[in-house]
């Protein structure tokens, strides 16, 4: 999953501890460099890539995870560290649902956490997906913006 996101170099030819212990080091590497952040046993990874929120939740998906949702300050922050760290809004796994202004998480769960910007969400309908702006708070955006990937394991 994380392997073929970032490129992870598993030696398949190294046995036992070796391999592992190579992967370890990347992961290791990656968390320095700020490509992994971790909060409450969930992993959050980017490695860059930008799409709208349908294919967001897609390389998602494909990668062996889903896209973040944050559910507590401290994965928020996680999320957030990622979106600084590449200066880029990024999409959450959350959506409007028929109630305008209503919104829950992709799998349909209510929200028990929620960062919204001052007076967001503003959209009424029209606006149906959510962004994470560069100080962690969320706004209502339409689906179809160029946006960090963020997913989560
Ligand atoms: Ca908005």
């Amino acid at each position: 999953l994380l392997q073929e996101s970032f490129g992870l170099t598993w030696e398949h030819g190294k046995p036992g501890w070796a391999g592992n212990y190579s992967l370890l080091l990347d992961l290791v590497a990656l968390r320095l460099e700020e490509k992994i952040t971790a909060s409450g046993g969930k992993i959050f990874a980017a490695n860059g890539k930008k799409a709208d929120f349908y294919t967001a939740v897609q390389e998602c998906s494909q990668a062996g995870g889903t896209i973040a949702i944050p559910r507590s300050e401290g994965e928020n922050a996680a999320v957030r560290r990622l979106v600084q760290r590449y200066n880029t809004y990024a999409y959450l796994g959350i959506k409007e649902t028929l109630i305008p202004g209503k919104f829950r998480s992709l799998g349909g769960a209510e929200l028990n956490y929620t960062h919204w910007h001052a007076r967001e969400p503003s959209g009424k309908g029209e606006e149906e997906c959510v962004e994470m702006y560069t100080d962690g708070t969320w706004n209502d955006k339409k689906c179809n913006q160029n946006r960090l990937v963020v997913c989560q394991f």
